[in-house]
């Protein structure tokens, strides 16, 4: 097998005092944090879309991607060279899995029938390069956004037609998935939402959008597919108001349409930014409600209101999301994938690994400085502190639910002192958070 990226060997931890761009810096898989090898809890995946088919197209010009696979011209030829270079990409990174939709790995046929079997194919191959059990799938998803019978959206479209074409492919992309031992299965809104309320029946298209999801657990059961199903919020992009919005219209969705047991949520940060919330607040609100399922690791542009993509190199950001993944208990099935893509201007394929190698170094240290944090329990002793006063006295019994505004009302009457409030002190909470970044870490 010819080698896609000979310019690039297997990538090593060399310490925080390196200078070399193809090294690890603080992502040193088998140094062990709080009992877990960094591997194990960062469980970090490629996302092969913008990784192996993004060619850097923007909306003012076209690619610029210098990649290997551009001499062939048959795209059959083209989806294997890039399988191949999937695999030597991830061993030389060192990441242990990988994530698709079924248009990314297999291009269409003239039927859906063709389509299939070439997504046959091509899984085959897969198959075949993760025999050996070191690389695995994080999960997959079918693309329902791409071609042009997907305007009005998939399982929210206002055609019949559509709905039952998404249905088969989701059936596809399902079976693929189970046959890849991939550990979930991601429904992201794609075209789920709407440009104008004035041609759209919300309910109708919410009501079928819940069809659509109960078809694909029920269906999972019956081929034994047990990966987790997961769904992916996002506000907007491509339509103007995703029906997905954030955790908590997810969370409000899952609930009504008897789909919380199903499913988890998965949490990408350029996503959680654009719904006007920090990403450490998306994870926090799917922790509490034991929904946090997988994360798509990115970032966004603090300065554009769209879906940038970037990837994630922000410590700040990257050490508060690890402390809410290692207070949920882990990623558990799910994992960090790098929902992300090289700026247009970096075509180059060591590019590709340099980006990868700046996101892993940069999770890695979050997750030194969250450990940190979380060990020395800092902020954990401060918030317990704070909500003290609901440990005993009147705040013990609202708590436990044994008074109400009658009871509530006769305390406030007797209270012969004015109120006395405590500082939240946010700048130093932040400095805090700072230290463990720099010094504890
Ligand atoms: C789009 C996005 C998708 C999903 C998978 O913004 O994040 O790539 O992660 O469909
Ligand atoms: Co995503």
């Amino acid at each position: 097998m010819a080698e896609h990226f000979p310019g690039v060997s297997k990538i090593a931890y060399e310490g925080p005092k390196s200078k070399n761009p193809l090294a690890f810096r603080y992502y040193n898989p088998d140094e062990v944090v709080g009992g877990q090898t960094m591997k194990e809890h960062l469980r970090f995946s490629v996302a092969y879309w913008h990784t192996f088919t993004g060619e850097g197209v923007d909306p003012f010009g076209s690619g610029t991607m210098e990649r290997p696979w551009h001499e062939l011209s048959d795209p059959m030829d083209v989806a294997k060279a890039r399988v191949e270079a999937n695999f030597e990409m991830l061993y030389k990174l060192g990441v242990p899995f990988f994530c698709f939709h079924d248009r990314d790995v297999a291009p269409e046929g003239e039927n859906l029938a063709e389509t299939n079997k070439n997504l046959d194919v091509i899984a085959g191959m897969m198959k075949e390069h993760m025999q050996g059990g070191d690389v695995k799938l994080l999960w997959g998803t079918a693309n329902m956004f791409n071609h042009p019978r997907f305007l009005h959206g998939a399982a929210t479209s206002c055609n019949a037609d559509v709905f039952a074409y998404g249905a088969a492919q989701v059936k596809k992309a399902l079976e693929v998935t189970k046959e890849l031992g991939g550990a979930n299965y991601v429904f992201w809104g794609g075209r789920e939402g709407y440009d104008t309320l004035l041609n759209t029946d919300m309910k109708t298209e919410l009501d079928h959008l819940a069809k659509f999801l109960h078809m694909a657990v029920d269906y999972a059961k019956e081929i034994g597919f047990d990966g987790q199903f997961l769904i992916e919020p996002k506000p907007k992009e491509p339509t103007k108001h995703q029906y997905d919005f954030d955790v908590a219209t997810v969370l409000g969705f899952l609930k009504t349409y008897d789909l919380d047991k199903d499913f988890k949520i998965n949490i990408e940060a350029n996503h959680a930014t654009l719904a006007g919330h920090t990403f450490q607040h998306e994870l926090h609100l799917a922790r509490v409600n034991n929904m946090l399922g997988s994360v798509d690791a990115n970032q966004g542009d603090e300065l554009l209101g769209w879906d940038t993509d970037q990837f994630p190199t922000n410590l700040y950001t990257t050490t508060l999301a690890m402390y809410e993944i290692l207070k949920a208990g882990g990623l558990g099935t799910g994992g960090l994938n790098f929902d992300a893509k090289v700026r247009r201007a970096s075509f180059t394929p060591e590019d590709m690994f340099y980006a990868h190698v700046a996101g892993m170094d940069a999770f890695a240290k979050g997750l030194k400085a969250a450990y940190a944090l979380l060990s020395d329990g800092d902020l954990e002793s401060f918030i317990s502190k704070r909500y003290s006063s609901y440990q005993d006295g009147i705040g013990r019994k609202i708590t436990e639910g044994t008074v109400g505004f009658k009871e509530l009302e006769e305390y406030a009457l007797a209270m012969d002192k004015p109120i006395v409030n405590e500082s939240g002190r946010q700048e130093w909470l932040e400095t805090i958070v700072n230290q463990y970044i720099a010094e504890m870490s």
